[in-house]
């Protein structure tokens, strides 16, 4: 056998548990990846694939750039790791200072965590302590959204909306519940960039306000562009009457924008791009490139005020070993360096309208029955295989990979969202294999 074969081999007794990943069938036939530079990755046998979804939607600036390499090996070799609790390094300060110049109005403190589904826990974690500091502490409902995803952890498992991710785990957090999705095919399929119809979808919110008492209530949180369970683009006026409807009942909103920040949607954060203004907004994924695992909670000055208020001492008691850790923060500088130096929030801004004719494109290609993008993310949503839901998806999926483009894929949706340093002929080669492979997909 050859070293490939051996490797092969051992994978179906590989000690390594795969997150999100049917590891039985996984290791009967892997998909590894070995290497990565730019728009690409090469396999351990050196096939090139062409990056169409960012890693996970992290790798915003394309891989191994040069900037970020060189902050992680520089700070690596002078300061590993040093403490943030009770202690400092300047990187971390310096990096926060940076990011709150090109974070949404107002929200100017940054709290680090590592993940984005820490980033989550700790915005819901704020926003009950906040409700508490000002002398609302009856406010302690979390409100999500069917159809959200807010990662893995306790606080992001209960407000996210994807049954799957719940029903094994018990009762999550109480004191939560849910506002309807905005997905609605029958009136937007086919819309380009935000859809005309579902303004009104918010005012479920009232529902639930109206519901539990609006002062019982402490938070919102909703990702402006919901990406893991298929790319819904919020309606527009959407987002705007969630926002007035938060202010009116003193309930605060949160934007998860663990994957519409950093560039996605052609702004630093989505919340620019809608000119809808959160009051605490996450963000994770392009935060570092995906080069070293970070989260950070973006939060409102006056927020961050109430906290400094009361007696001297720990104001949040709240944090991790990692939380700034000071590799995590020279790949953030890194990556924002790289950013600015290729202007990389305007050049997703400027190739979206040609990713949004390429993917529109597909309309008449096999199976497909909505197809949907703002920005540089799209979605593509098949018409389920009789008896066998997202099958169909999965098999594109793995047929793409072959063909050399990796893409995602979720329930019977195909998802692309590539690097913003992606040309128009990359484009176009991620859409033309789509439509090849749902030629030739039962
Ligand atoms: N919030 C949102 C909006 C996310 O998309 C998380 C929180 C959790 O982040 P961490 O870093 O804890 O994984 C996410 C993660 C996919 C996919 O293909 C999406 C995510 C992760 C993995 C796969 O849809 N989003």
């Amino acid at each position: 056998m050859n070293k490939r074969a051996e490797f092969v081999a051992g994978l179906e007794q590989s000690a390594f548990w795969m997150p999100y990943t049917a590891n039985r069938q996984f290791k009967k036939a892997p998909r590894l990846l070995a290497r990565a530079e730019g728009m690409y990755y090469w396999t351990p046998e050196g096939r090139q694939v062409l990056d169409g979804c960012a890693g996970l939607w992290c790798v915003n600036a394309g891989h191994s750039r040069p900037k970020i390499v060189e902050a992680v090996r520089r700070q690596v070799a002078t300061m590993d790791f040093a403490p943030t609790f009770q202690m400092g390094h300047p990187i971390a300060f310096e990096f926060a200072d940076r990011l709150a110049r090109i974070a949404p109005p107002g929200l100017s403190r940054v709290f680090f965590t590592n993940s984005g589904s820490e980033a989550v826990d700790t915005a819901l974690k704020i926003a009950l302590a906040y409700q508490r500091a000002r002398g609302e502490g009856q406010r302690f409902r979390l409100i999500g959204r069917e159809r959200g995803y807010h990662g893995v952890n306790f606080g992001g498992m209960s407000v996210g909306g994807i049954p799957f991710n719940r029903k094994t785990f018990g009762p999550g957090v109480a004191g939560v519940d849910h506002i309807r999705h905005t997905h609605d095919p029958a009136r937007n399929a086919f819309s380009r960039g935000q859809p005309a119809h579902g303004a009104e979808l918010a005012d479920d919110l009232e529902r639930v306000c109206q519901l539990h008492d609006p002062s019982s209530i402490a938070a919102v949180i909703v990702e402006p562009v919901a990406g893991s369970t298929g790319v819904l683009i919020p309606p527009q006026g959407y987002l705007e009457r969630l926002r007035e409807i938060c202010t009116r009942h003193g309930i605060l909103l949160i934007f998860d924008e663990v994957i519409t920040g950093f560039g996605r949607l052609g702004k630093a954060f989505a919340s620019q791009r809608f000119g809808v203004t959160p009051d605490l907004c996450t963000a994770a994924k392009g935060l570092t490139n995906g080069t070293v695992p970070m989260g950070a909670v973006f939060v409102r000055d006056t927020i961050y005020d109430a906290f400094m208020q009361g007696p001297e001492g720990i104001e949040l008691f709240h944090g991790y070993t990692y939380s700034g850790h000071p590799l995590a923060c020279a790949a953030g500088l890194g990556t924002l360096e790289t950013f600015a130096d290729e202007g990389l929030f305007e050049r997703a801004a400027s190739l979206d309208p040609y990713w949004q004719d390429a993917a529109h494109a597909l309309k008449d290609a096999r199976h497909v029955v909505d197809i949907r993008n703002l920005g540089l993310v799209a979605g593509i949503e098949l018409e389920p295989r009789r008896g066998a839901p997202g099958r169909r998806a999965y098999e594109t999926f793995v047929k793409s990979f072959e063909a050399g483009v990796l893409i995602r894929y979720t329930g019977d949706t195909i998802a692309f969202s590539p690097p913003l340093i992606i040309e128009k002929p990359q484009i176009d080669r991620i859409f033309q294999t789509a439509r090849e492979i749902l030629a030739a997909v039962d």
